[in-house]
């Protein structure tokens, strides 16, 4: 295990939209991830896009997840983006890992921001 790897609580929210036991706005599903809008959006368009793996980061997900599940993931964020109508435009992915950066929800998941200038990421 590397220093920032974390157990996987399944009680965690995104968890628990997995399994149905509440409720999202889905945008995309496929074998193996899905994507919703997000609860606080911080921008005009704000969606998750998450696998359907226990995962709780990058690093996790490219160590045990197959190769299925990788591709899977991958097209679900640019089959979302396509599907919000973002792709004229652009938009930003984010993926938060570990307290340094914040993360809340400890399952791994990619926001996926647009609908506006979004500025510079470091500014
Ligand atoms: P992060 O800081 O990267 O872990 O972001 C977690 C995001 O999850 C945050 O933008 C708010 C969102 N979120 C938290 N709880 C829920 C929920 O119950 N439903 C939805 N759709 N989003 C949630």
């Amino acid at each position: 295990m590397t220093d920032t790897a974390v157990s996987y609580d399944p009680d965690n929210i995104f968890a628990k939209i997995l399994r149905g036991e509440i409720p999202c706005n889905k945008v995309f599903e496929n074998e193996h991830a899905l994507a919703f809008h997000d609860i606080n959006p911080q921008a005009p368009v704000h969606v998750l896009v998450i696998p359907k793996g226990e995962y709780v980061s990058p690093e996790d997900f490219t160590a045990r997840a197959s190769d299925a599940e990788i591709a899977g993931f991958m097209r679900a964020v640019g089959e979302t983006a396509r599907q919000l109508g973002l792709t004229a435009n652009g938009y930003r992915l984010l993926a938060n890992h570990g307290p340094d950066s914040r993360q809340e929800v400890a399952h791994l998941h990619v926001h996926i921001t647009g609908g506006r200038d979004l500025g510079r990421l470091l500014e």
